[in-house]
C-alpha cells in the first residue's frame, strides 16, 4: 500500500504516510462487508433507522476499527516487527470534531453499536469542513482556533457524487390545482444548493456488519456555473458556507439564519436519499414507515417532519391525511435538554422567507392541531403547546406532535419532561412518551481506553463482558479478594503515572501519581456547576496557608472544558480557574498538596487519556439540570467513584453500585423546584451566615488570586448579589463534607479499590448496546442481532 499510494517502502516512509496506508488497508479491508451489508439490507428489504443529527462525536476511527474487524492485535504485531509503533501512527489522526458535547458523542456512540448490535441503523449529518474550534489558554483566557481537520485528507470517507440532491432555499411559491385535482406547488427564484454525500463505513464488533454515515456537504451545483466570475465566487462562497462550521453552542440557542439553513440543509438532503433508496425496491410510497424510521435527535433535525409531508404531498401526491399519517409513524424525537435557553425557536419571517414551502406546511400542521385539539383540551393547553406562537415557530413542539415516540435519556429526565417540562403534552400523548436512560460504548470506552483493565478483566472473568457488559458483574465476587484489588489499585497507577507523563509534557505541570485524581470533565456551564469544584478548592487553599499541617491527601484537580465563544459568564469561570491554578501550583508552601489542571481543548481523544486515570468523578450539576450524562459512565466503567448530585443518570448509578459506594450530596430536584415555586432561595444569606464560605468568596475579590479581578467581581456578584441561579452557595457545605469523605476513604486503599470495583462491575448496564436495543425494539421497529433479544430487560 505505501508502494501504490506514496512509491516508497517502510524504511523511506515516516507516521504520516504509514497512518494513511493503514488506513487505506483498513478500508479496502472491510469494503466487501459494507457492500455485502447493504445488499442484504436492500434484498431483504430490511426496515432500516436512519439517526439525524446535527452532531457526531466520533474521535480517531484507525484504532476502533481494528478493533471491531477483530486485527487490533494482528496489527499491532505486524507493524512491530517492521519497526514501526501503532500507537505513534494512530496520533497522526485528526480527531474529528464534529459536536459539541455529550449529544453529538452520544450519536457516535449509537452508530458503532448499532452496527455491533446488527441493526439496519445509519447517521445522517454533516460534513463540517471545520470541527469544533481548537481552544487556546492565552494568559489564561480561552481563544478560539479553527479547526481544520480535513487538512490532510480523511481516509474513512468516500464521496460519492451519483448520490448527489438538490435542496432549495428562498423563492416565491404558490400552488396550482391540476387537472387530476392535486395541489401542486411552483416555484420560482429558489437557490438551490447541491448536497453532496460523504459515507463513511461503521463497522460493528465481531460481525459482518457494516453500516453508513452519511455527511452532507454543500456544493455549488454545475449548472450554476455559467455565470460571470465574481458572482460566481460570491455564491459559492455563500453555498459552501452551509457546511462549514459547526455551531459552538451547547444548551443555548443562537437564532441565526445560517444555523436554519444547516438544518434544512441535511434533513432535506437526507430524507430525498432516503424516499430515492426506498423506491429502488420498488415498494410503493403507502408503505414507507414499515421501511423507514427516522429518529430526530433533539430538536435540530425537527424539520424532519414538515420535509418528508412535503416530500410525501407535493412529490409522491398523497393526500394530508395519509401523508400526516405516515410521517408520524416514521418520527420519533428524543429530547437532551430542560434547559430553556437551549430550546429552538424560529422567528417566522426567517423560515417563511428561507421555506416558503415547508413554512405553509407548517402552518398547517399547526392549524389542524389547534382544530383538532379544541374539542378536547383547554385553549389554555391549546395555546401553550401549538407551534406558531408568539411570531416563533417552536422546534420542540413541532417534533413532538409530528412524532409517535418522544424520550428523555434518563430515569428522572424523563420524570421531569411528563410532570414539569413538557406536563402538558404529557396529559394530550401519554402513551408517546417513554425513557431511554443513555449508554456508551465500551469498546472505545475501556476495550481501547484501558488496555490493562481490559486483561484484568479477562483474566478474572473471562471475556464474555466485551460482548454482553452486564457480565462485568461477575466481578463483584472478587470484592474481598486482596490481590484483584491491589491489581486494581496498580493498574489505576500505571495510567496516573502515565497521564501525569502527558501532563507535564504538555503543561509543563508536574504531578504526583499517588496524589487523588479528582476529574471534571465536560462542557463548560454555570448550571454543571465548576464553581462549585473551584470554590472547595479555594477553601482546601485557604485551610492550607492557615495550617500547613492540615491533613488531607494529596489532591490534583483536573479540568477539561470548552466554552461557547459568546458566553461571557462561562469564559470567566475558565480565566478564574486557571488563575487560581497560577496561584495554587506555584505556591511552595502548599507543599505539592493541592495542583490544578486544566487540559487545554479538551475532546474525545484526551478524555481517552484522562478517564482511565481518574480517581474521583465530579457530576455536580445542580439536581434537574443535567439531563442525562454520559462521562459519568465512563468514568465509573473504569473505576472512578462517582461525586454527585442526584441528577440525571447518577441516579441510576447510585441504584446500580448502592449508596455505599457513590459519594451523593446537595438539593434534590425536588427541593429545587420547591425554591422555586416559594422563591425562597436568598444566596446572600449564605454568604453572611457562613463564615467559611465568606470566607472563601472574599478570595474572589480581595486580590488574593492574581489577574482575575474583573472575573472574580463578576463570578462573586453572580454568586453573592444576583441570585446564584444554579444554587452553587447553598450546596457548598454539603459539597464540603462530600469531599471530606473522599478524602478519607481514599486513605483506606482497600475499601477505595473495593469500591473502585463494584463501579466497574455496576457499569454494565450502561453500554450504549442496550440503549439502542431498546431503541430498536420499543421506538424503531427495526430488527436486531438474534442472540441480543435476552439482552433487553
Ligand atoms: C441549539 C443549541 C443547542 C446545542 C446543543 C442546544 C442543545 C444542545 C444539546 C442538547 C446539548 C447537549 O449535548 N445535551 C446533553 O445531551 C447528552 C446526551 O443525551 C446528555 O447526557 C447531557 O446531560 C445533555 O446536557
Amino acid at each position: 500500500m505505501l508502494t501504490e499510494l506514496y512509491s516508497m517502502d517502510v524504511a523511506q516512509s515516516e507516521d504520516t504516510e504509514q497512518y494513511f496506508a493503514l488506513g487505506n488497508l483498513v478500508r479496502s479491508y472491510c469494503a466487501k462487508n459494507w457492500s455485502s451489508t447493504n445488499r442484504l439490507y436492500m434484498k431483504k428489504e430490511k426496515k432500516q433507522a436512519y439517526y439525524f443529527s446535527m452532531e457526531f462525536l466520533l474521535g480517531r476511527m484507525l484504532k476502533s476499527n481494528l478493533l471491531n474487524l477483530g486485527i487490533l492485535e494482528t496489527v499491532r504485531g505486524g507493524l512491530k516487527e517492521l519497526g514501526i509503533d501503532l500507537e505513534k501512527i494512530v496520533q497522526i489522526e485528526a480527531d474529528p470534531g464534529l459536536g459539541n458535547g455529550g449529544l453529538g458523542r452520544l450519536a457516535a456512540c449509537f452508530i458503532d453499536s448499532m452496527a455491533t448490535c446488527e441493526i439496519p441503523g445509519h447517521g445522517n449529518g454533516i460534513r463540517f469542513k471545520y470541527g469544533l474550534f481548537k481552544q487556546k489558554f492565552v494568559n489564561g483566557y480561552q481563544v478560539e482556533l479553527p479547526e481544520n481537520w480535513l487538512q490532510n485528507g480523511n481516509v474513512w470517507e468516500t464521496r460519492r457524487m451519483n448520490m448527489a440532491v438538490t435542496v432549495s432555499f428562498y423563492g416565491k411559491v404558490w400552488l396550482e390545482e391540476t387537472v387530476n385535482g392535486y395541489m401542486l406547488p411552483h416555484y420560482e427564484n429558489t437557490e438551490r444548493v447541491l448536497a453532496v454525500p460523504y459515507d463513511t463505513p461503521i463497522i460493528g464488533y465481531g460481525n459482518n456488519t457494516v453500516n453508513t454515515l452519511r455527511l452532507w456537504s454543500a456544493e455549488l451545483p454545475a449548472q450554476d456555473e455559467a455565470m460571470d466570475y465574481w458572482s460566481y465566487i460570491q455564491r459559492r462562497n455563500r453555498i459552501e458556507s452551509i457546511s462549514e462550521v459547526l455551531y459552538p453552542d451547547d444548551s443555548n440557542y443562537e437564532g441565526r439564519l445560517l444555523r436554519l439553513k444547516q438544518e434544512y440543509f441535511f434533513v432535506s438532503a437526507g430524507i430525498q436519499s432516503i424516499i430515492r433508496h426506498y423506491k429502488k425496491m420498488g415498494l410503493s410510497i403507502n408503505h414507507l414507515a414499515e421501511k423507514v424510521a427516522i429518529h430526530i435527535n433533539d430538536t435540530h433535525p425537527a424539520l424532519c417532519i414538515p420535509e418528508l409531508m412535503r416530500l410525501l404531498l407535493d412529490e409522491e401526491h398523497l393526500d394530508w391525511e395519509h401523508a400526516w399519517n405516515i410521517t408520524i409513524n416514521v418520527m420519533s424525537y428524543t429530547n437532551h435538554t430542560i434547559m430553556s435557553e437551549a430550546l429552538e425557536k424560529w422567528p417566522i419571517d426567517m423560515i417563511s422567507s428561507l421555506l416558503p414551502r415547508v413554512y405553509q406546511i407548517i402552518s398547517e400542521i399547526d392549524r389542524r392541531y389547534v382544530e383538532k385539539m379544541a374539542a378536547l383540551h383547554s385553549t389554555g393547553k391549546i395555546e401553550r403547546t401549538r407551534i406558531i406562537e408568539g411570531g416563533h415557530v417552536k422546534m420542540a413542539h413541532l417534533a413532538i406532535i409530528g412524532s409517535h415516540s418522544i424520550n428523555g435519556v434518563a430515569k428522572l429526565h424523563t420524570a421531569i419532561l411528563k410532570e414539569k417540562v413538557l406536563h402538558d403534552f404529557f396529559l394530550i400523548y401519554p402513551s408517546r412518551f417513554n425513557n431511554k436512560t443513555n449508554g456508551i460504548t465500551q469498546r472505545r470506552w475501556l476495550m481501547l481506553a484501558n488496555e490493562p483493565l481490559r486483561e484484568l478483566i479477562n483474566e478474572k472473568i473471562g471475556n464474555d463482558w466485551e460482548k454482553t457488559l452486564t457480565e462485568l458483574k461477575m466481578l463483584k465476587a472478587f470484592r474481598n479478594d486482596e490481590e484483584t484489588l491491589k491489581e486494581l489499585a496498580e493498574i489505576k497507577r500505571i495510567n496516573k503515572a502515565h497521564f501525569a507523563e502527558y501532563v507535564l509534557d504538555a503543561l509543563k505541570i508536574e504531578v504526583d501519581p499517588d496524589a487523588i485524581f479528582d476529574v471534571q470533565i465536560k462542557r463548560l456551564h454555570a448550571y454543571k456547576r465548576q464553581l462549585l469544584n473551584l470554590l472547595h478548592i479555594l477553601k482546601l487553599y485557604l485551610d492550607l496557608k492557615e495550617d500547613p499541617k492540615t491533613d488531607i491527601h494529596p489532591r490534583v484537580f483536573i479540568f477539561g472544558a470548552k466554552a461557547a465563544p459568546s458566553y461571557t459568564y462561562a469564559k470567566e469561570i475558565i480565566k478564574l480557574i486557571n488563575s487560581v491554578a497560577e496561584l495554587i501550583n506555584h505556591d511552595a508552601s502548599i507543599n505539592n498538596k493541592l495542583k490544578i489542571v486544566f487540559i487545554e481543548n479538551y475532546g474525545v481523544s484526551l478524555a481517552e487519556k484522562i478517564i482511565p486515570a481518574a480517581d474521583v468523578s465530579e457530576q455536580i450539576s445542580l439536581a434537574s439540570k443535567e439531563a442525562s450524562g454520559t462521562s459519568n459512565m465512563k468514568l465509573m466503567l473504569n473505576g472512578a467513584v462517582t461525586l454527585a448530585t442526584l441528577d440525571g443518570a447518577n441516579v441510576e448509578i447510585r441504584d446500580r453500585v448502592g449508596s455505599e459506594n457513590i459519594i451523593i450530596f446537595g438539593l434534590t430536584d425536588k427541593e429545587v423546584y420547591q425554591y422555586y415555586q416559594d422563591g425562597s432561595y436568598h444566596s446572600h444569606d449564605y454568604y453572611e451566615n457562613n463564615p467559611v464560605l465568606q470566607r472563601v468568596l472574599n478570595t474572589l475579590i480581595d486580590g488574593t488570586i492574581p489577574d482575575a479581578e474583573t472575573e472574580g467581581r463578576d463570578i462573586f456578584n453572580s454568586l453573592v448579589n444576583y441570585g446564584d441561579e444554579y444554587f452553587v452557595l447553598r450546596d457548598f457545605d454539603e459539597y464540603v463534607a462530600a469531599q471530606k469523605k473522599i478524602d478519607k476513604l481514599y486513605r483506606d486503599p482497600l475499601t477505595w479499590q473495593r469500591m473502585a470495583l463494584i463501579n466497574i462491575a455496576g457499569a454494565g448496564v450502561f453500554s450504549s448496546d442496550y440503549t439502542v436495543l431498546q431503541y430498536a425494539n420499543d421506538i424503531w421497529d427495526v430488527a436486531y442481532r438474534p442472540d441480543a433479544g435476552e439482552l433487553l430487560n
